[in-house]
């Protein structure tokens, strides 16, 4: 049974501005289950360089690193919220595990969809989940509003450049930005093209945030590298389809019980 309902102005704002904040979509209890794993992982990872990134530590499909962070991933809070905030049935695109290191440098302004090989979707959305408080001095996101409407994509991301974006998409450069701190248990949804940032760490922790992004179920693949979809020999234009890229009712249906910890 999912009754996780978000009020006609949460879904309204979403529309108008390409993101929005939700309030402890998960418990402090699955806080501390999730992280408690993450950090599990990194540990086993230990000397391998993961963890020590400049900017970003990304576990890209953690679902299929460590099962237990199928739950997250696949909670039904998080699938209830995007499908109401999109309107559409949605599929997973891929998660990822994102920590920023104490000291570790902004994420600068990009938009995912450039950076994601898929075509044919019109409602990709993300769905950033605080793992720890996550205040402006922790690297909390950054949203420029109603930027999911710019129809002008940027081609190249590079997420350690402050200029990359603006340079593709100059209007961008003067438009005013929210930043958004989130309490451990809240998070934040925003269209893929909206134009997005996180500030450094300059705290003495890491920062640990899960983000789910999920698609139309039309997708198709578009051919780039992408680490996702390297070495699945998918076709351009082929559907996303298969075991890697759930349609997120048929997964919620096969485990209702997915959000225990
Ligand atoms: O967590 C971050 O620093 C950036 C996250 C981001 O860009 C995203 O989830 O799209």
């Amino acid at each position: 049974m999912n009754d996780f309902t978000l009020s006609p102005e949460l879904i309204k704002s979403f529309r108008e501005n390409g993101f929005v904040r939700v309030p402890q979509i998960i418990s402090a209890e699955e806080v501390a289950h999730y992280r408690s794993v993450i950090v599990r992982y990194l540990d086993s990872q230990a000397g391998t360089g993961l963890g020590q990134e400049p900017v970003l530590t990304q576990i890209v499909n953690h679902w299929r690193v460590q099962p237990e962070m199928r739950g997250l991933t696949f909670h039904p809070h998080v699938i209830a919220a995007a499908q109401q905030l999109t309107g559409v049935k949605l599929r997973l695109w891929h998660d990822q595990t994102l920590v920023k290191k104490p000291g570790g440098q902004p994420t600068e302004f990009h938009q995912g969809l450039p950076h994601w090989a898929i075509a044919d979707t019109a409602h990709p959305i993300s769905c950033w989940i605080a793992l720890c408080d996550v205040p402006a001095r922790k690297g909390c996101m950054s949203f420029v509003p109603g930027s999911h409407r710019y129809t002008k994509l940027a081609s190249k991301i590079d997420v350690g450049d402050p200029g990359c974006l603006f340079r593709q998409c100059p209007d961008l450069e003067y438009e005013s930005f929210v930043s958004v701190p989130l309490k451990a248990g809240d998070c934040t949804f925003h269209h893929a093209v909206t134009a997005h940032a996180a500030h450094p760490n300059r705290t003495d922790e890491p920062r640990y945030a899960h983000v789910v992004n999920s698609v139309d179920l039309t997708t198709t693949f578009r051919p780039m590298k992408h680490k996702v979809t390297d070495g699945l020999g998918l076709q351009p234009g082929q559907r996303l389809e298969g075991e890697l890229f759930p349609v997120l009712d048929e997964i919620l249906a096969a485990l209702p019980a997915a959000a225990a910890v």
